[in-house]
């Protein structure tokens, strides 16, 4: 299971981009130290460590305020890492955790008071074993009146089958990575005019524009061929959506990014000043520092 994967980017560039003040990465993680806070034994993958003060520092470099830190699935429901970051951010962090489903209210309460905002259900067969979706609903509805939001991770190959799910759930409910389309199909074929539908229909659905680096095919440092998905969404949706790097990039085999390249896609997927501050200021200030 070890060492199959990449480490993140060394020295990443200072991108010719400047985000606008307040701006967040509002996809990142962080991971171990393994030696303080140790990955999930049943994790599929084990990432590098990757501390808080080297998130706070390529926050720094890459002009960004703040994080929303995600909880991936390597520490499985164990967020510790996360809330130690989280707290030693100065207010500048906010996360999405993963829970158990027997955590308790006064945990959930904790949890929001330590500044976490929502809970990830992953979807991925290679990431995480599969959880009935009725103890998923119950987690939703549980985390509704503190006026959370679902993360979900999936591939758009399995959106059909995971549509009335989704749609059922009773709080805003933010898609990972556009929910990963197969960006080698036009951006109007009918996989993605499907996850373009379930944004118009269903008003409490955002969507990240974020990861080109998972999915391109015509590949670094400018990965041309997602930018006309993420800019369809941020033009169509302007006020559903979040960016965010994914630093740093866990379980990714082929090439590790350069972070300053991926800022520097930002006007290419916004690209007008008012874009990019609902992007990267307006709409992730509302869902996670409200
Ligand atoms: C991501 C993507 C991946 C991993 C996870 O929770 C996770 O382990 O999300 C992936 O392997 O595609 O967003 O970090």
């Amino acid at each position: 299971m070890d060492k199959d994967w990449l480490c993140f980017h060394p020295a990443p560039s200072k991108p010719r981009f400047i985000p606008p003040p307040g701006a967040v990465d509002a996809h990142c993680h962080v991971f171990g130290p393994g030696a303080v806070f140790p990955y999930a034994p049943q994790r599929k993958y084990t990432p590098c460590d990757a501390s808080r003060e080297q998130l706070f520092a390529l926050r720094d470099l890459l002009g960004f305020e703040r994080n929303v830190i995600v909880q991936a699935t390597c520490h499985g429901n164990d967020n510790r890492a996360l809330l130690d970051a989280i707290a030693h951010s100065n207010g500048r962090a906010r996360g999405v955790a993963s829970v158990d489903p027997a955590v308790s209210d006064a945990e959930l309460r904790a949890l929001h008071d330590a500044g976490v905002r929502g809970v990830r259900f992953n979807f991925l067969k290679r990431l995480t074993d599969f959880t009935p979706r009725e103890v998923l609903m119950n987690i939703a509805e549980r985390i509704a009146p503190l006026g959370w939001h679902v993360v979900v991770y999936f591939e758009a190959q399995d959106l059909p089958e995971l549509w009335d799910f989704f749609t059922s759930l009773p709080t805003t409910v933010v898609v990972d990575h556009m929910g990963r389309p197969d960006v080698g199909q036009r951006v109007d074929a009918p996989q993605f005019e499907r996850f373009v539908q379930l944004l118009r229909e269903h008003s409490n659905v955002w969507s990240k524009v974020s990861c080109p680096e998972r999915l391109s095919l015509s590949g670094p440092p400018t990965y041309d061929d997602v930018v006309p998905f993420a800019r369809r969404l941020v033009e169509e949706f302007p006020d559903r959506v979040l960016w965010g790097t994914d630093w740093p990039h866990p379980n990714l085999k082929t090439h590790m990014p350069d972070d300053g390249t991926l800022v520097d896609m930002i006007p290419r997927i916004a690209p007008t000043e008012e874009l990019q501050r609902k992007l990267l200021v307006d709409n992730p200030l509302r869902l996670y520092w409200a």
